[in-house]
């Protein structure tokens, strides 16, 4: 399984670089790498077995932060239903492209925080409110997806994690708090 000692933090070279795009079909060691992502964010979001590992809670996660330089990603967003069982959205995202994505922008109102990042970095970090993406999943079905709110949000942040980017990149250095006109700040899930 993947622990905390296997994220990489800032700093890290592999953290800025762009990751290659992936060949299909997936190799068995990219198949285990994906299942092993997705298995990182549910133990994570188990309470006891968070505590047990040490794993700090995440939503998504990109290989770049497991040090493999591929373009995949793997989200796992629960339903804020207390009664839906179904999370509202979970997969293995290979080779994911955002086709097109509204003008409309959102952000969290307690900003963003990464695996890869050991501190708080306060400010508003504008995303775009709905997004359709393109993917490849776990089966090599192409799919396309419309997301918006909370998780278009988490797919934006591990996106940019395949381009070297980082949250604290979009946010402004000299007005953390400033927010273009017509944007709708999102009560965050944690
Ligand atoms: C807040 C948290 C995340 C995405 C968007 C808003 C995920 C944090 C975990 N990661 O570092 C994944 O790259
Ligand atoms: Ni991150």
């Amino acid at each position: 399984m993947l622990t905390m000692n296997d994220v990489i933090r800032e700093g890290h070279p592999t953290l800025r670089k762009v990751a290659g795009k992936m060949t299909l079909p997936l190799t068995d060691e990219e198949k285990d790498l994906a299942d092993k992502m997705l298995e990182f964010l549910k133990n994570s979001q188990d309470p006891e077995t968070a505590e047990k590992y040490e794993l700090r809670p995440g939503v998504g996660i990109a290989a770049p932060q497991v040090n493999v330089s591929k373009r995949m990603i793997a989200v796992h967003v629960p339903s804020d239903d207390p009664e839906e069982s179904e999370p509202e959205f979970s997969g293995v995202l290979i080779n994911p492209k955002i086709v097109s994505h509204s003008v409309q922008q959102t952000c969290l109102s307690e900003g963003e925080g990464c695996l890869s990042v050991d501190r708080e970095v306060p400010g508003y970090v504008p995303r775009h409110k709905r997004i359709k993406v393109e993917y490849v999943d776990i089966d090599g079905n192409t799919q396309k997806k419309r997301l918006k709110n909370f998780p278009a949000i988490v797919v934006q942040h591990e996106i940019d994690h395949l381009n070297g980017v980082m949250f604290y990149d979009h946010i402004d250095p000299d007005n953390p708090l400033a927010l273009p006109d017509d944007l709708e700040v999102l009560g965050s899930a944690e």
